[in-house]
């Protein structure tokens, strides 16, 4: 192997593991340039100018959206590509069927030949990076190399990074490992590997924020999963949301939606006017780290310092505070462009495309003007509801635990799981619409257990039976709920409004975790009667209220011989406490 080009000045402070893995990256990977970043909103805006000189980025109208870009992806790389991610545990049974699996040697083969010389002519950035904050006992550091300028601005706005974090990697004295390079952009040489055991992340090939933004769905829901495992925690797919109700009290909840179902709306909903009083905090809108805590209670943190979030569909009505904070210092992904050089997407109630997010003439006759998928990358300190405790290094005490699905049937508004058991029960049988964040078909029913099952970094059954096992770690905790703001009528109409209404689902679940909010006992769990639901103001027909709150025993009969198939598919991990528990249901619904 030749050696590294002894151009590169590694900075004194860098431990020496973080130093020899850097030097041997660079040596296979042949760079021009090396750039460390500091973090600083300097090298921010320098990496800015770059790719604006290299067109990787356009200027969007600066005086309606100061600070903001447009970044258009290569068409065939637009989202997460799960056939392509694979968990290289040692043994195949520790990654699950809920994986791809390789084996580590294999992979590693795989990967060091398209490495090899990949970085030739580039700038190599090393990004050293901390999940959570730089204070908290919780939080876990990574550094990550790649050769796109694109994936350095993205985590400076999605996590931080730089010299704290560099810092702390020095004292923490382990760090997880991600290299990154965009290759050709070529979706047939394309992997994302991951190498739990050794806390390793290998991506090549595409430059979409799942598959390259390694702090993120790679470091802090594959790896962490495994992490926490061995630690005693949770990484989940979790929004975290304060509410406070007319009172001042706040109630934090986390709830796990998969990918886009909705998750940064609910983080940041504006109350319904039926609500005055009622305010709503974010903390973070798409993973936490949950803690068992020092008073017995279940604490999460999130993760992240930014935001990305699905752009079609948002505008002032259904999420105020998102359309607020992306109207500055925003990186926009496959969007569509007016006239005066505004960004623009499907759902957007103002302005009319003239280009797509391929740069071409928008013709509708093509398909939508922005991609599906596309995206908005934000930091989460300009969003008009972001909750100081998003630094706190404690984090915030979990009240709730609430899973939800896209389903057009089956599942009600909401209900109570009865226990802790029967709660992770109801998290590893929820099943959704897939959506375009992934590639594949979009609408399909799949099992997407705790809205994990593109991002376990284990086998679903372990990961099943070390959720149970909490109930031996945390005296005190949070109710499990289960919510569907999705079902449709027979004519394929939404039955709830969704979006600022669903704190009305929210209050009712609080009401709950204190003792009150009156529910009928059913065989999947607490329905609220209707009267203990605030419904005030949203003229719903009678027949429309019955219907979500309705539970067809028939229908869950199906559902539950097909929640036991699933499980069964796990073998000898399926935990015993889970099949018995499934039993009970049968049993309650004959
Ligand atoms: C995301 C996803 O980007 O879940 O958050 O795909
Ligand atoms: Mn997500």
């Amino acid at each position: 192997m030749a050696t590294t080009p002894d151009r590169f000045v590694l900075p004194a402070e860098s431990p020496p593991e973080l130093r020899r893995w850097v030097e041997q990256v660079a040596s296979r990977t042949r760079p021009e340039r090396m750039h460390w970043c500091d973090g600083s909103e300097a090298e921010y805006r320098l990496l800015i100018r770059q790719m604006l000189a290299s067109k990787e980025l356009l200027e969007l109208n600066p005086a309606t959206h100061p600070g903001c870009y447009l970044h258009r992806s290569h068409p065939s790389d637009v989202a997460r590509v799960e056939h392509l991610t694979f968990v290289c545990s040692e043994s195949q049974e520790d990654a699950g069927p809920n994986n791809h699996w390789m084996a580590p040697a294999e992979a590693r083969r795989k990967m060091d030949a398209l490495f090899d010389g990949c970085m030739r002519g580039r700038t190599m950035y090393v990004i050293p990076y901390c999940m959570g904050p730089i204070d908290s006992p919780y939080s876990r550091c990574g550094v990550e190399i790649t050769d796109s300028a694109y994936v350095a601005a993205n985590m400076k706005l999605m996590t931080r990074i730089g010299s704290a974090a560099l810092a702390r990697i020095a004292g923490d004295g382990s760090f997880v490992k991600g290299l990154h390079s965009i290759g050709e952009l070529d979706p047939e040489r394309r992997f994302i590997m991951h190498f739990p055991e050794s806390l390793e992340i290998q991506s090549y090939g595409s430059g979409y924020g799942g598959n390259a933004l390694l702090g993120k769905k790679c470091h802090a829901l594959r790896i962490a999963s495994w992490q926490a495992r061995c630690e005693g925690w949770l990484a989940e797919h979790m929004m975290i949301v304060g509410v406070e109700n007319p009172a001042g009290d706040i109630h934090y909840i986390a709830c796990a939606f998969p990918s886009a179902c909705g998750k940064t709306n609910l983080a940041m909903l504006i109350p319904p006017g039926s609500m005055p009083g009622w305010k709503i905090w974010t903390v973070g809108d798409d993973i936490a780290w949950l803690h068992p805590g020092p008073d017995g209670r279940l604490w999460a943190i999130n993760p992240e310092a930014g935001y990305f979030g699905v752009l079609p569909g948002t505008n002032a009505k259904t999420n105020r505070h998102a359309f607020e904070m992306i109207r500055r210092d925003t990186i926009f992904t496959n969007v569509g462009v007016t006239a005066d050089n505004q960004p623009w997407w499907e759902g957007l109630d103002q302005g009319v495309p003239v280009t797509d997010w391929q740069g071409r003439p928008f013709d509708p006759a093509r398909g939508p003007a922005a991609h599906p998928n596309s995206r908005f990358t934000v930091s989460a300190r300009q969003n008009p509801s972001y909750s100081p405790m998003a630094d706190a290094p404690q984090g915030v005490p979990i009240s709730a635990l609430v899973f939800g699905g896209r389903r057009r049937a089956l599942a009600p508004l909401v209900f109570q799981a009865r226990n802790w058991r029967h709660g992770v029960l109801v998290g590893a049988a929820m099943a959704s619409e897939t959506t375009a964040a992934a590639t594949g078909d979009v609408g399909v029913v799949r099992r997407d257990p705790m809205a994990m099952k593109p991002f376990a970094g284990y086998n679903f059954g372990d990961y099943w039976q070390h959720w149970l096992s909490m109930a031996d770690r945390v005296p005190r905790l949070p109710g499990i709920f289960h919510v569907n703001w999705f079902r449709r009528d027979a004519a394929g109409r939404f039955l709830w409004p969704g979006y600022g209404e669903n704190l009305r689902v929210l209050a009712w679940i609080i009401d709950r975790c204190q003792g009150r909010g009156a529910a009928d006992e059913t065989a999947i769990g607490a329905v609220p009667r209707r009267d203990a639901l605030n419904l005030a103001g949203l003229n719903l027909p009678d027949a429309t209220v019955s219907e979500l709150l309705s539970m067809d025993a028939t229908q869950w009969r199906k559902e539950a011989e097909e929640i036991g198939a699933y499980l069964e598919g796990f073998g000898s991990h399926l935990p015993e406490g889970l099949r018995s528990e499934l039993g009970d249901l049968r049993a309650r619904l004959k």
